[in-house]
């Protein structure tokens, strides 16, 4: 099972909506077939295990982190494929919460012994899969690097280096785990960023998206050479010039919509990369799941870049967060928190 778990967290990010799920078939002792579902609409692990099997695998067992799914969807049910191929053993982790799914009952009643193995890491890993399959819409993460007092930028505006080196590549290894990364177009000017996923090796790129309102894009943008389509939620119609390039989304838009509009196109996960208007609308509608903090052992002094954009007179409305986990990352902290 850990070798499947492992399998699984490896493919974070590059399944779309479907979880991430690892499978290892073992007979007389013997691993004889490993898998992973490596992408949207791809063969789920149990049958890319099948697949790379290299003896017959009659009469051997079967470890799955989730449990085999037992409808058609984009694929034909895994149970049919294990049931078939006379596996006699079933070992998984975590139960399907997706109601279309019921395989360890179909597996029994194929007279499979099936054995549901209950793990803690692998429940909590599929936590975030059960979370936008219930609410039909993207887990959301907000980040932002601030300084020891709060602010997200001098008072002039300036915010380059906030962070070093380690926490940096961190924030590339979250883009890298994300469906997709969203802007707002004040940040989209002024920085002009890439909005990649640059990790050791590569790394898988998450769809960009801006929030553009009533501004216009302008040709020479680094983000139109982005190597994911970009979409664009605007309300100006100048922006349709850029259809051949990004997905230009004309409307009057709200992030609710915005949302259900992102899942519809599969995307499950969304990584929110500022700036400060954009964070505040996300906290102000209760719109994220997780918050990751950057901070940096620096003072900004008074400056009007405080990460929240809002006046809170009273103790009443303060924003507060649930500590979910602290890390140090060379001289800085990664504070991640969750809704309190
Ligand atoms: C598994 N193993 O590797 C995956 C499972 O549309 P489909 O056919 O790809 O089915 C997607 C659903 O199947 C997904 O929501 C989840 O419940 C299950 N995914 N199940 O046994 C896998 N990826
Ligand atoms: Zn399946």
């Amino acid at each position: 099972m850990n070798m499947a778990f492992e399998m699984a967290r490896m493919t974070v990010g590059q399944t779309g909506k479907n979880p991430a799920v690892g499978a290892v078939i073992v007979k007389e002792g013997k691993v004889i077939g490993m898998g992973a579902h490596l992408g949207y609409g791809k063969p789920h692990a149990e049958r890319q295990a099948l697949t790379s099997c290299n003896e017959n695998p009659q009469g051997s067992d079967i470890y799955v982190t989730l449990e085999p799914c037992s409808h058609y969807g984009k694929t034909p049910p895994c149970t049919e494929a294990i049931i078939e191929a006379g596996i006699s053993r079933v070992f998984y982790a975590s139960k399907d919460l997706n109601p279309k799914v019921s395989g360890h009952q179909v597996l029994m009643d194929a007279g499979v012994h099936v054995d549901h193995t209950p793990d803690v890491a692998i429940d909590r890993f599929y936590a975030p899969f059960f979370r936008h399959l219930g609410s039909g819409r993207p887990n959301v993460t907000l980040k932002c690097a601030i300084s020891l007092d709060g602010n997200l930028a001098l008072d002039d505006g300036t915010s380059t280096w906030i962070t070093g080196e380690a926490a940096r590549s961190d924030v590339h290894q979250e883009r890298h785990l994300h469906d997709a990364i969203l802007i707002g177009g004040g940040t989209l000017v002024h920085d002009d960023p890439k909005l990649t996923a640059r990790i050791d090796g590569g790394g898988d790129s998450p769809v960009p998206v801006v929030l553009l309102g009533h501004q216009e894009l302008s040709a020479g943008q680094l983000i139109l050479s982005h190597p994911k389509r970009p979409i664009i939620y605007t309300a100006n119609e100048a922006n349709l010039k850029h259809s051949e390039n990004c997905d230009v989304r004309v409307g009057e838009w709200t992030l609710d919509v915005i949302l259900d509009d992102l899942y519809a196109k599969g995307i499950s996960s969304l990584f929110v990369e500022g700036g400060a208007t954009v964070l505040t609308s996300f906290i102000k509608q209760q719109l994220y799941d997780r918050i990751l903090i950057y901070v940096a052992p620096k003072i900004f002094g008074e400056s009007r870049h405080a990460l929240y954009r809002e006046q809170i007179s009273s103790m009443e409305e303060v924003v507060q967060f649930e500590l979910i986990d602290v890390e140090k990352l060379g001289s800085d902290l990664k504070l991640t928190y969750g809704k309190a």
